[in-house]
């Protein structure tokens, strides 16, 4: 006998395999460890030693945030305002603002108080049926803070009811130290930081920053290779800001991930799609910078490109902590469909996380991580503006209240 089966409920299950996003109109799932065990239609459902009563409300797999910045320390309010009189995200940043004054106060903090405020900002997430979320370093720039950056995301990991991945993001900018000597501090992170991140098995991928106020192709390419050299999975912040060729030199790479890419040309597009690499969507940046060029959806969507949506998290474009807001302004900006960006919050997203095969979408075998909304349609989820109809979420199959208790 199963331990828990959900019954009464619409079941997206969000596997490919199964016709419009595999919705079971009268479904039920049931569960027995942290998998699924059974998923088919409501009146075949085996019995559970605890049964519940969906009442026709939709269950999909859980959320998963794949693009964040969400451990780092202060904030920038004080930026926000500079932009809002004139100033551009460029300048501040070459005025030594922007990332670089993020670095500064996340060096300055201690791994309980990173804990704490990343803390904070994953709560509201998890309250949305988020699952699963990539993580970043890139605030400390140095050996020692990105070390803790990393420690603290996967300590999340361990006490909260999540699944999370990490990313080192030591090039994410030319820290103060290095200034003007951007090769040598590439060279650093390939001497010293990397190797320290990889033994002591704190990072799931790499990531970088390709672009002109970031690090050039040559460069990138440089970490890329020291990289794959340690077995290490690859993905990049490209063609954010212009278009710097990242998405075809991560495609070289067999990415798992290319983001951002509003300045992606045909190319890049090409290029993605023949590795397989899944373009994540970024639109709070996109919305918090006021840009106006939008990534080439429709030519991903012909390429047959994986699309991922994720917030971005980041104190300095994307102060967002809502995966149901980015969904809503990755249709409402770019025009996504609702499936779309449901796809994008789930099957896709795990892909980008190179989790395809345990999370993403419910089916038989993979972990029984899955959300419960107090909605009837999938596009219900995109729709509403700051509104959370999250009503219960099971992570690894045991059942949870949305509003998680913190830990103290
Ligand atoms: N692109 C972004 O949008 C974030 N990082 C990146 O490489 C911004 C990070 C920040 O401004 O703090
Ligand atoms: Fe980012």
């Amino acid at each position: 006998m199963s331990e828990l089966v959900v019954h009464n409920a619409r079941v997206m299950t969000c596997d490919p395999d199964r016709p419009g996003l595999g919705m079971i109109d009268r479904g039920a799932l049931a569960i027995a460890g942290d998998a699924i065990r059974w998923i088919g239609g409501d009146a075949e459902r085996p019995r559970g030693a605890r049964e519940i009563d969906a009442g026709g409300r939709l269950v999909t797999p859980g959320l998963i945030d794949c693009h964040t910045h969400l451990v780092y320390g202060g904030d920038r309010a004080a930026e926000f305002e500079l932009r809002l009189s004139g100033a551009t995200y460029e300048q501040i940043a070459r005025a030594g603002g922007g990332i670089r004054s993020t670095v500064k106060a996340t060096r300055a903090a201690d791994a309980d108080s990173l804990f704490a405020s990343a803390r904070n900002r994953l709560q509201p997430l998890l309250a949305e049926g988020v699952t699963g979320i990539e993580i970043k370093s890139g605030y400390g720039l140095d050996r020692e803070t990105e070390l803790r950056m990393l420690r603290v995301a996967r300590r999340l990991g361990n006490e909260l009811p999540v699944t999370v991945r990490t990313s080192f993001l030591g090039a994410h900018t030319v820290p103060p130290e290095f200034d003007g000597r951007a090769d040598a501090y590439i060279d650093f992170l390939i001497s010293d930081v990397l190797p320290a991140v990889s033994e002591a098995g704190l990072a799931d991928s790499v990531d970088a920053f390709c672009e002109t106020i970031g690090f050039t192709l040559l460069q990138t390419k440089r970490l890329f290779e020291a990289a794959a050299a340690r077995g290490l999975a690859v993905r990049l912040h490209a063609e954010q800001l212009s278009d710097m060729k990242g998405a075809v030199l991560a495609s070289h790479f067999k990415a798992l991930s290319a983001d951002h890419l509003e300045w992606l040309e045909a190319d890049g597009v090409a290029a993605l799609a023949a590795a397989g690499t899944v373009a994540v969507l970024l639109p709070g940046a996109y919305y918090f910078l006021r840009d106006t060029t939008p990534p080439p959806i429709a030519a991903l969507r012909a390429a047959g490109v994986p699309m991922a949506v994720a917030t971005d998290c980041n104190p300095g474009t994307s102060p967002m902590t809502s995966m149901l807001l980015a969904l809503n302004m990755a249709c409402t900006l770019w025009r996504l469909t609702p499936q779309e960006a449901l796809a994008g919050a789930t099957i896709h997203a795990a892909r980008a996380l190179g989790r395809q095969d345990d999370i993403g979408t419910l089916e038989v075998g993979k972990r029984a991580d899955f959300a419960l909304w107090d909605i009837a349609r999938p596009a219900d989820l995109s729709y509403a503006i700051g509104f959370n109809p999250c009503r219960a979420v099971v992570n690894g199959g045991v059942l949870r209240d949305p509003a998680v208790r913190l830990p103290d």
